[in-house]
């Protein structure tokens, strides 16, 4: 199987090139594209840079041009759910864009026409991390990740992105990925670890704490390779 593992910021898959030591790497679409195999599997990691067209280009490139056909995702996220701490892992069971915007013709925020709220991932995936998270005796939160193309330090604004998508935890890149991976019919998954509480103090903790959070992310993906079939 060609499995995709992807980033958004050169610290997220850092530790993901350390673990396979070797890999084969691929200049495309003003990017890099790191080609390894673990055992059975071939592998394909990038990171895309930080935003929703860049994670969509990466993740369309992922699949169409690299044929993966398995998609994770592997970053850290601003908390919105207060049992949510620094270094806490979070899987998306469903992503949403928190900045998309026509309501002004009565649509529902998050909502084009044709489009949906919110993109579920995929199920077995988020099975195969709850059990390795039951095993190893690890926290792994499910819920709600909602996407923007915003940096949030703000708690009027992480509120208001709780309220209206009942949003666990928020970043710039998650939903982008599953509307891509959705419609191109390629089974994802989204782990994220936090870095921030995207209040006041968020700018400051997610230097602080990218690294660290980015590797517990990162070294949770690796221990889901083996079970993936
Ligand atoms: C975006 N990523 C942050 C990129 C920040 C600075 C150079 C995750 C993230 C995040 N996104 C962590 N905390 C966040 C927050 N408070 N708001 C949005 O995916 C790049």
């Amino acid at each position: 199987m060609i499995i995709g593992l992807m980033g958004a910021m050169q610290e997220e898959i850092e530790p993901l090139l350390k673990f396979f030591k070797e890999y084969e790497t691929v200049d495309y679409a003003d990017n890099k594209y790191y080609i390894a195999k673990y055992k059975d599997n071939d592998i394909v990691i990038a990171y895309s840079k930080i935003g929703k067209v860049y994670a969509s280009l990466t993740a369309t490139i992922m699949i169409e041009k690299f044929k993966i056909e398995k998609l994770l995702f592997s970053g850290v996220a601003g908390a919105i759910n207060n049992d949510l701490h620094i270094g806490d892992l979070i899987v998306a069971t469903a992503l949403c864009q928190h900045d998309l915007d026509i309501t002004a013709f009565g649509h529902p925020y998050g909502y084009v026409p044709e489009g949906k709220i919110y993109y579920k991932a995929d199920e077995t995936l988020i099975k195969i991390a709850i059990d390795i998270a039951k095993e190893k005796g690890i926290k792994l939160k499910e819920g709600i990740i909602a996407t923007g193309d915003q940096f949030v330090a703000n708690k009027e604004k992480k509120e208001w992105i709780r309220k209206k998508f009942k949003a666990d935890a928020l970043e710039m890149e998650g939903a982008s990925v599953a509307v891509v991976a959705y419609s191109l019919r390629v089974p994802f998954f989204i782990l994220r670890a936090i870095s921030d509480a995207a209040d006041m103090d968020a700018g400051f903790d997610f230097d602080e704490f990218l690294k660290s959070s980015a590797k517990n992310s990162a070294d949770f993906l690796i221990s889901m390779l083996d079970k993936i079939k």
